[in-house]
């Protein structure tokens, strides 16, 4: 007999600059997604838990210092190292949250006058999002939000830069724009709306980005 295909978990990625609400986000939509029966677990970018996640959480915190194409590399292999295990999970029917990924990146390295072509090589093959929700902000909300400030990078005028390059990624076959000026609540059922429809479509087998 023909059984249905099992079909695998979906990669959703949030993007956008520090303080536009995406770690919020992220675990609302985890939690509503799991209470509805779905198997999904949420990660971050960078992951600071690895030894590489430590280094980049020294970097960021201004504890050490990286040339910017090593900082560059570092972040991407913290990437490369949680593949496998990313990929299994999908594979398994597991739906994947995650907060930043490839495009910050190439954002906050290509902001700072890195060649956004080189920026892109290392993160060629990765596992490509099903959907990328980038969150925007209106004027200087962001500035205004708690802890913006504390880390390399949190500064008003960079993540302006930031916020050019975020834009000249965005690819409308797979990206969503989300503006997280609303209540938390509304903004969640915003994004909630883009991913139920993510979630009831059949993807297809897993892509790898920009190949
Ligand atoms: N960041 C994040 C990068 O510069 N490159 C990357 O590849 C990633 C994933 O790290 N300011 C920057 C963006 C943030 C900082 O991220 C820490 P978070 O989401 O604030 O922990
Ligand atoms: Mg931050």
């Amino acid at each position: 007999a023909i059984t249905m295909a099992a079909r695998r978990g979906k990669l959703i990625v949030f993007e956008g600059c520090d303080r536009s609400g995406k770690s919020t986000q992220c675990a609302m939509l985890t939690d509503r997604l799991r209470k509805d029966g779905h198997k999904v677990e949420q990660l971050k970018f960078p992951d600071r838990t690895t030894s590489i996640g430590i280094m980049i959480n020294n970097y960021l915190a201004n504890k050490e210092d990286q040339s910017d194409e090593v900082i560059h590399l570092l972040f991407s292999a913290n990437r490369w190292e949680q593949m496998q295990k990313m990929s299994k999970l999908l594979l398994g029917g597991t739906h994947l949250v995650i907060d930043r990924y490839a495009y910050s990146g190439i954002a906050y390295s290509a902001a700072k006058g890195m060649d956004l072509h080189w920026c892109r090589q290392p993160d060629v093959g990765l596992i490509k999002p099903d959907r990328v929700i980038y969150m925007t902000l209106t004027g200087d909300k962001a500035s205004e939000r708690a802890d913006f400030g504390g880390e390399r990078y949190e500064k008003k005028e960079f993540q302006a830069k930031v916020e050019k390059v975020f834009e000249q990624l965005h690819d409308p076959t797979y990206w969503q724009v989300v503006n997280g000026d609303g209540s938390i609540n509304e903004v969640h059922e915003d994004v909630f709306k883009i991913v139920s429809e993510v979630i009831s479509t059949d993807c297809g087998p897993l892509n790898k980005l920009w190949t």
